[in-house]
């Protein structure tokens, strides 16, 4: 049978990630979060897409594709999640389960960093556990498509 895909998408720039404010966002790169969720979908059965992109239309882009295409969302929206109603939008068009990921606790930062309009349209959110939220959230997305398919 084949596996849920799952799309795991980046916004903006997460890819610096490893490369600047390690005392902040660590000094795992994106290449390494993508190898994470690769070798989490395998342990649970899912095939996973992984993208980042700079751009907030090409963001809600993908994120309409995936009423087509994917069993779930996985999304750090890293800036636009605070600033982007487009994006929430887009994120509400879509039937899927839906996993908002910070690496940060944004709680603790700055207030503007508080309120994700995109976590409005979220089952759940998971921040401030660094790259393994990433897989935390696969491990959610797996139980959510388990309950929904039971
Ligand atoms: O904690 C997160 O994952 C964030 O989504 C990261 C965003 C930030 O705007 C959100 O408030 C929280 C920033 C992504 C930029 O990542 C960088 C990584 C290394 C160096 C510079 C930026």
């Amino acid at each position: 049978m084949t596996r849920p895909l799952i799309a795991v998408l980046n916004g903006p720039n997460l890819n610096l990630l490893g490369t600047r404010e390690p005392e902040l966002y660590g000094v795992t790169t994106l290449d390494d979060v993508e190898a994470l969720c690769a070798e989490a979908a395998e342990a649970l059965d899912l095939a996973i897409d992984f993208r980042q992109t700079n751009g907030e239309g090409e963001l809600i882009s993908w994120v309409q594709e995936c009423r087509d295409r994917a069993a779930g969302v996985i999304l750090n929206p890293a800036g636009y999640g605070h600033s982007s109603v487009a994006l929430m939008d887009a994120l509400l068009a879509l039937e899927c389960p839906v996993i908002e990921v910070h690496l940060t606790n944004i709680h603790k930062r700055e207030p503007y960093r508080h309120h994700t309009y995109s976590s409005e349209a979220a089952n759940g959110m998971i921040c401030g556990f660094g790259a393994r939220g990433y897989a935390l959230a696969l491990e959610a997305m797996a139980e959510l498509l388990r309950e929904d398919g039971a």
